[in-house]
C-alpha cells in the first residue's frame, strides 16, 4: 500500500495544520445553540461532529468529497473507498493498487467460518456479519502496533492496514454468511483476476448475468457513506475514539445499521412490498394503494424507505438506482411496486402532514433490484448495505486516527438540569 500511504502522508500535514489553526484561532468560538427540542429528538442537526469524507444536504443529498454522488455512479467502489480516504480519485497504479491489496486479504481463515458456522440456524444475517467482523479482530495491525507503544501520530498507518484487511475479507465473510445462512451451498471461494465487487458478485453466487455485477457494483457505491451524524457512522466513530480498533469500531456501528430506523428499512421495505403483493394478488389500483398506505399509518406503522433525518428531496441514490431499472429495463412486479409507492406514497405521507420529508430514501428501491436477480432472501439485505457502508466507516475512522481526534465524551443532562438551564 506504499501509494496509498504516500498520498495520505501528503495529504497529513495539511488536514492536521487545519485542525490546529481552527483550534487555536477559533476554539472558542461560539457556533451554534442547542434547543431542548434537540436534545430530545436525538440531536437532530446539532453540528458536533467533524466528518470530511463526504456531506449531505437536505436539497441535493450526498456528496462524496464534494462530488455529487450521481456524478460517481460509473467509478468502482476501490476508486469511492480512495476518494473518501485521500480526497481524490486514484489514478491507474494507485486503483491497481488498492485492487491488489483487497485481493491478497480476501482470504478468511477457518477460525471465523468456523465461529459462523457454530451460529443457531436462525440468527439474523446482520449478527453473523457483525460477529464474523468482530472475529478479524485478532489480526488486528492496530491492536499489535499500540501494545508495542506506537506513536499516536503514526497510528494512522496500521489502521489503514487494518481498513484493508476488513474490507477485503468482508465480502468473503458476507458472502459466505448468504450462503451459509440460505443454504445456497458451500461458501464460494475468491477468484484471482477479479475487482472486489465483481468477486462479491461472483462469491454470492446469485445470477451469472453481467448486469448483476454491475448492480452489486452501484449498490457498492452508493452506500458507501453518508457523512458522519447517521447512527452506524457515529457509532462507530464513538467505538474508534476509544482507540478500539476498526474490527470493534465497524461491527459496532453495522449492530446500529441493524435497526428498522436505519438500515434494516431495505428489508422491511421489500417485506411490505411482498405483503402488498399477497393482499393485493400483484400490483394493485393507485387508489388500493393509497388506501393500504394510510391504513398502515393509522396503525402507527413508518412506511419503510420513506422520510430521512437530513434530506428533504428525493434522495438522489434512489435517483441512481431508479434509473438503473430504467436503463436495464428491469420490469417484474416489484420492481413496479417501487415505482408505484414512488408515485402515491409522497401524496399519502404530506397529506398526513407529519414526515418532513415525504420523499423516497436509498433503501425504498434496492431489495427490489436485488430481488429481481434473485436474491430473494431479504433478511439478507442489510448485508449488503453494511459491506458497503463499512468503505465510509473505515475512511471516517482513518481520517480521524490522521487527525489525532479527542475521545468523544458529550455532557449528557437529567431532565432537572434542562429544566435549570432554560433562561
Ligand atoms: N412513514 C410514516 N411516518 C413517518 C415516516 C414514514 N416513512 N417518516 C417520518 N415519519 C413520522 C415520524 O415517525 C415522526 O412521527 P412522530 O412525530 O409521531 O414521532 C414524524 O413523521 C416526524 O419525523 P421526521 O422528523 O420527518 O423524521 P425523523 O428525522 O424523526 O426520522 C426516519 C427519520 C428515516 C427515521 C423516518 O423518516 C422513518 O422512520 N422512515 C422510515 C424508515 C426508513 O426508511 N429508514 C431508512 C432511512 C435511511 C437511512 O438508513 O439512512
Amino acid at each position: 500500500m506504499d501509494l496509498f500511504k504516500a498520498r495520505l502522508d501528503e495529504k497529513l500535514p495539511q488536514l492536521r495544520a487545519e485542525r490546529t489553526s481552527l483550534l487555536k484561532e477559533h476554539g472558542d468560538s461560539q457556533i451554534t445553540t442547542v434547543a431542548i427540542e434537540q436534545v430530545l429528538g436525538g440531536m437532530r442537526a446539532v453540528p458536533a461532529l467533524l466528518c470530511e469524507t463526504s456531506s449531505v444536504s437536505a436539497d441535493e443529498g450526498l456528496r462524496i468529497r464534494n462530488i455529487p454522488i450521481l456524478d460517481l455512479t460509473t467509478q468502482s467502489p476501490e476508486d469511492i473507498f480512495f476518494l473518501l480516504c485521500t480526497g481524490s480519485l486514484p489514478n491507474d497504479a494507485e486503483r491497481a493498487e488498492i485492487s491488489a491489496a483487497f485481493a491478497a486479504k480476501a482470504h478468511v481463515p477457518d477460525s471465523v467460518w468456523n465461529v459462523l458456522n457454530a451460529l443457531p440456524k436462525d440468527t439474523h444475517p446482520m449478527v453473523m456479519l457483525s460477529i464474523g467482523i468482530l472475529a478479524m479482530e485478532k489480526y488486528s495491525a492496530f491492536r499489535s502496533a499500540y501494545e508495542a507503544g506506537a506513536s499516536k501520530d503514526d497510528l494512522w498507518k496500521a489502521t489503514l492496514e487494518d481498513c484493508i484487511t476488513l474490507l477485503g475479507s468482508v465480502t468473503t465473510i458476507a458472502a459466505g454468511i448468504y450462503r451459509i445462512r440460505f443454504d445456497k451451498g458451500e461458501p464460494i471461494a475468491p477468484t484471482a483476476g477479479l475487482d472486489w465487487s465483481a468477486n462479491f458478485a461472483n462469491m454470492l453466487g446469485v445470477s451469472n448475468d453481467k448486469s448483476w455485477e454491475d448492480l452489486v457494483r452501484l449498490y457498492l457505491v452508493l452506500h458507501s457513506d453518508h457523512e458522519g451524524g447517521n447512527v452506524s457512522a457515529m457509532t462507530s466513530h464513538v467505538v474508534s475514539s476509544a482507540l478500539s480498533d476498526v474490527f470493534y469500531s465497524v461491527s459496532a456501528g453495522l449492530n446500529g445499521l441493524a435497526g428498522p430506523l436505519h438500515g434494516l428499512a431495505n428489508q422491511e421495505c421489500l417485506r411490505s412490498i411482498m405483503d402488498l403483493r399477497e393482499e393485493f394478488g400483484g400490483v394493485p389500483s393507485d387508489e388500493a394503494l393509497r388506501e393500504y398506505c394510510f391504513k398502515r399509518l393509522a396503525g402507527g406503522q413508518v412506511i419503510p424507505g420513506y422520510g430521512h433525518a437530513v434530506l428533504r428531496v428525493t434522495d438522489p441514490r434512489f435517483t441512481a438506482f431508479y434509473n438503473f431499472a430504467e436503463s436495464h429495463d428491469l420490469n417484474d412486479d416489484n420492481v413496479q411496486f417501487m415505482k408505484k409507492l414512488f408515485k402515491i406514497v409522497p401524496e399519502v405521507l404530506k397529506e398526513q402532514g407529519k414526515a418532513k420529508n415525504p420523499w423516497p430514501n436509498v433503501d425504498a428501491a434496492s431489495g427490489s433490484l436485488l430481488y429481481y436477480y434473485g436474491m430473494k432472501e431479504f433478511e439478507f439485505y442489510t448485508v449488503m448495505f453494511g459491506v458497503s457502508r463499512a468503505m465510509g466507516i473505515c475512511s471516517q475512522i482513518l481520517v480521524h486516527r490522521m487527525l489525532g481526534s479527542s475521545i468523544v465524551r458529550p455532557k449528557s443532562m437529567t431532565f432537572a438540569e434542562l429544566r435549570s438551564m432554560i433562561k
